[in-house]
């Protein structure tokens, strides 16, 4: 059982997102994922849209997505490696080196972020619709 871990907010799921669970899954037998608590958010300085629960509820619906646990700090990841006996840790590009310490415990991954698309983005837009009263 080859296990694949990665992390994110992963508010208003989006393409970019979905393509990055894909190709995160592609890469093992099963993919967990550390999905930020609206407490950690606030210490990425980022907000986002849709709590806790509703993001969690979302990314276990996903066919890619196999375990969803709560990422509440920078320092969990060497444990949650261990804990669930991760073999590939997958990031996007955007975290390019930032995860190499974990090269001691398992396979580190890097994926091109997908161009144009951002919960940014979508959150703007939506602002933008509701200012506009469209
Ligand atoms: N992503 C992507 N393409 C996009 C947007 C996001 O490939 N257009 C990837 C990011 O690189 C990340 C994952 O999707 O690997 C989740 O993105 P976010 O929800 O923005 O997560 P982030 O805020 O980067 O949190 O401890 C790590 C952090 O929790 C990562």
């Amino acid at each position: 059982m080859r296990t694949v871990l990665t992390y994110g907010t992963f508010d208003v799921l989006h393409a970019g997102h979905v393509r990055l669970l894909a190709r995160a899954k592609a890469l093992g037998d099963r993919l967990i994922v550390g999905l930020s608590t609206d407490d950690f958010n606030t210490l990425k300085h980022k907000s986002s849209l849709l709590d806790f629960n509703n993001r969690r509820i979302v990314l276990e619906a996903m066919r890619y997505v196999d375990l969803v646990f709560p990422e509440g700090n920078w320092d969990q990841k060497l444990a949650d490696v261990r804990r669930y006996h991760v073999n590939v840790f997958v990031m996007g590009d955007d975290w390019e080196g930032k995860f190499d310490f974990l090269k001691s415990e398992c396979e580190v991954v890097y994926l091109p972020r997908t161009e144009n698309i951002s919960s940014t983005l979508i959150r703007q837009e939506l602002q933008d619709i509701g200012t506009q009263g469209l």
